[in-house]
């Protein structure tokens, strides 16, 4: 087994103050595959130190410096694909067929280097020069569901901004982090600009949040742990950027191709084993359709090839640990004992799988809104089927959720499409399975999170705004904003 001793802090590999270890189980062996040095408080004030102290020059870098640095690190990173593909599937389960995990992250990067061409820094309104500049050290709190992903869109958009940081992966996927921070480094990321605390939640992730030297957070996880989170960073009045859970609902209007969206919803709910916080979770069908699209979904789900995600005819893996195994039959046993209609799938291992956190596609029907299994982010592969009686009806029951991350609208008719995306109350709507685009935002309403990811909006997340007066000759040479 293998064993990482060090954080990253000050452009170097360090121990920790207090070193304690934590075993990486890989899901489908149930095996500890390495042990890796989690750090506390007192690591977290060293790499805030670091990060502070390399603000003052990289603050001051030009667009020119960072659209270079973003092309190496694209590059460092390409040659590591494959080491990527490997890692997140020993430390999370994740398939290797799922090349958007870590192809994913290279289209991020593309587009932060690209905005950085166009967008304008300092611009004029009236007769102030506004000034958009980094907001300071960021903490990065990133999740194990998409380990890379989540992690490099927050800190391509840190460093485009021209912001250092202190970055915390879950405990559950260390180890492609650790290899990430191989990418900065040999990229030549400077001293101190980058910075990698590994460690729990409750200790790194409060130190980070809590932290006088920490200008912004952004996290990514679970509802509860995003509220603790801000509340903590509300005594040192941060900017707190929050991407939390969702329970998104997929309108089905009986007008739709019931195959095409009962198919897609399956793929997309249960693409990477469900563990997708826009996953549409809630499957709202006109009532006199339901029996018509059971058949659809049942032959879909059963399309899934569960087993080793290392081989790569594997298309759903295990979910993540123990924990959330446990969660996930929770559930399942939840709905069957609220009086849902399980069609298929159900709780215990899928057939022939004997060890693992392998779960059963799952798909309920005939379920009330009130059930938790329509209420509560699962985060595996568990479909609720909610029958409607007309269309105010099912945007009642889709906005009906604390959540409002994604939303989704089937129906052959584009004017009502687009009327229904107006009414959902969530942060990104998609019409008959559109692929959605990573330049445009990303964030919830609601209780799903604060702020946006992604493009121009995910730039300006790590940025201050200044308003300078009495230079009206300098600002009349200036654009517009919004001109
Ligand atoms: O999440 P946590 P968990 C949801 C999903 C899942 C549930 C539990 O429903 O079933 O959360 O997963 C750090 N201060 N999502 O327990 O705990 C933690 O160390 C600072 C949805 O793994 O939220 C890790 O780095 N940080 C989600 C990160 O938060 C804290 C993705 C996520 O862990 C902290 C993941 C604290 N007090 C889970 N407590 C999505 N939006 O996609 C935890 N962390």
């Amino acid at each position: 087994m293998k064993l990482y001793p060090h954080l990253f802090i000050d452009g170097a590999w360090t121990a920790p103050v207090e070193p304690r270890y934590i075993d990486v189980i890989d899901p489908t062996t149930e095996e500890a595959i390495a042990s890796v040095a989690m750090g506390g408080a007192a690591d977290v004030d060293k790499a805030v130190a670091a990060a502070r102290a390399a603000f003052a020059d990289f603050s001051n870098s030009t667009i020119e410096e960072r659209i270079r640095l973003i092309d190496r690190i694209i590059s460092s990173y390409e040659k590591r694909v494959d080491k990527f593909s490997e890692v997140i599937a020993r430390e999370a389960g994740i398939p290797r067929a799922s090349r958007a995990q870590v192809y994913g992250p290279i289209q991020h990067m593309q587009v932060a280097r690209d905005l950085l061409r166009s967008y304008r820094f300092v611009s004029r309104l009236g007769h102030a020069i506004v000034r958009r500049e980094p907001i300071g050290v960021c903490a990065l709190i990133s999740p194990w569901n998409w380990p890379i992903q989540t992690k490099v869109i927050k800190l391509i958009y840190g460093l485009a901004a021209g912001c250092t940081m202190v970055a915390k992966p879950s405990e559950n996927s260390p180890l492609s982090s650790l290899l990430l921070t191989e990418v900065l480094d040999e990229a030549g990321v400077p001293k101190g600009v980058f910075n990698l605390v590994n460690g729990s939640g409750r200790e790194v992730g409060q130190a980070m949040s809590s932290h006088p030297g920490v200008d912004m957070v952004s996290f990514t996880g679970s509802t509860g742990a995003g509220r603790v989170v801000g509340a903590t960073a509300a005594a040192t009045v941060k900017r707190v950027s929050l991407e939390l859970g969702g329970k998104s609902a997929n309108l089905v209007l009986p007008d739709a191709d019931l195959e095409k969206a009962a198919r897609w919803n399956i793929q997309r709910c249960f693409f990477n084993t469900g563990q997708s916080c826009h996953a549409p979770s809630r499957l709202l069908v006109h009532a006199s359709q339901v029996e018509q699209i059971l058949p659809f979904l049942v032959d879909e789900a059963s399309q899934f090839r569960l087993g080793n995600p290392l081989d790569t005819a594997t298309t759903m893996g295990p979910t993540v640990s123990a924990r959330q195994f446990e969660t996930i039959q929770h559930h399942i046993q939840g709905g069957i004992d609220e009086g849902a209609r399980l069609i298929c799938g159900g709780v215990g291992r899928p057939e022939g799988l004997t060890r693992g956190y392998f779960v059963k596609p799952t798909v309920f029907a005939e379920v009330d809104p009130k059930m938790k299994i329509a209420t509560e982010e699962i985060f595996g592969p568990v479909l609720a089927v909610i029958p409607y009686e007309n269309q105010d009806h099912a945007i009642a029951i889709a906005n009906g959720s604390i959540y409002g991350l994604g939303g989704y609208v089937f129906t052959s008719n584009r004017a009502q499409g687009y009327e229904v995306a107006k009414e959902l109350r969530a942060g990104r709507i998609s019409f008959n399975g559109a692929a959605t685009d990573s330049l445009a935002p990303m964030g919830g309403y609601k209780q799903s999170g604060i702020g946006r990811s992604m493009g121009v909006f995910g730039l300006e997340e790590y940025l201050e705004t200044k308003s300078v007066y009495g230079f009206q000759e300098e600002a009349e040479t200036l654009p517009v904003i919004h001109g």
